[in-house]
């Protein structure tokens, strides 16, 4: 195992959206400092050879770390939290069961609620004028989320107050982030939900991050 870096000299790009603001929150949690470079989304600044030499997928969020580069929102979190604030306990240590449950939560909120409904009903919904209208698609992406959501509300009831009980992960961070997003949609979510996620946008790295981050999908009022 390699020792954790002493001094580290870190840039994230990106800001104003859920996947941008992730990076910013565990930058907070931990109290790391770094150079930020808070570019947006369909604004061409992902589209430059400059940036696009960094990330070839023209997307951000994307860190740096020394000759690293690194995009994909779960995938930077989860490289802070393990290089820069191990004892943090925000991501469980390898090869535990909690680790387990956590790769589990963090796999599903990417998939099924990020990727799978939510982007879908970004993409033909908000933005159709860019991506095309698909009444359909966006139909079964709502009936989707609602499928999905019910089974995350349950584990919480029965197994609160984080997805893990405790302590608080960043499979928090990632499913409170689809739910300020889920909230901006308009679509309906549960009174313990809610109360989950003004708890945890409470949390004054939250808020420091949303700081920078700014955007649209802030919190929940
Ligand atoms: N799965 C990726 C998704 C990244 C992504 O799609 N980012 C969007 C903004 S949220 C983007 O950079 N779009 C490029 C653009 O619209 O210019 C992650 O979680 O990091």
């Amino acid at each position: 195992m390699t020792a954790p870096h002493t001094s580290p000299h870190l840039i994230l790009w990106g800001a104003g959206t859920t996947r941008t603001i992730r990076p910013h929150w565990v930058l907070h949690e931990l109290g790391l400092t770094y150079e930020k470079h808070p570019i947006g989304s369909r604004t061409g600044e992902t589209q430059t050879d400059a940036f696009r030499a960094l990330n070839p997928r023209g997307k951000i969020p994307v860190l740096q770390d020394g000759a690293l580069v690194l995009a994909e929102s779960a995938a930077i979190i989860n490289y802070l939290v393990e290089n820069y604030g191990p004892e943090s306990g925000l991501v469980p240590r390898p090869g535990t069961p909690q680790r387990g449950l956590y790769d589990q939560w963090c796999f599903f909120i990417m998939t099924e609620l990020d990727a799978h409904t939510l982007y879908i009903l970004r993409r033909h919904d908000d933005l159709a004028h860019l991506y095309g209208a698909a009444p359909n698609a966006v139909q079964a992406a709502k009936e989707g989320f609602a499928r999905q959501i019910a089974v995350v509300t349950q584990a919480l009831r029965s197994g609160g107050p984080y997805l893990l009980g405790e302590p608080f992960t960043c499979a928090d961070i990632l499913l409170t982030t689809c739910l300020t997003w889920a909230h901006y949609c308009k679509i309906p979510l549960a009174n313990d939900l809610i109360d989950y996620a003004r708890r945890l946008t409470a949390r004054p790295a939250y808020r420091q991050a949303a700081a920078i981050n700014g955007g649209p999908m802030v919190g929940l009022t």
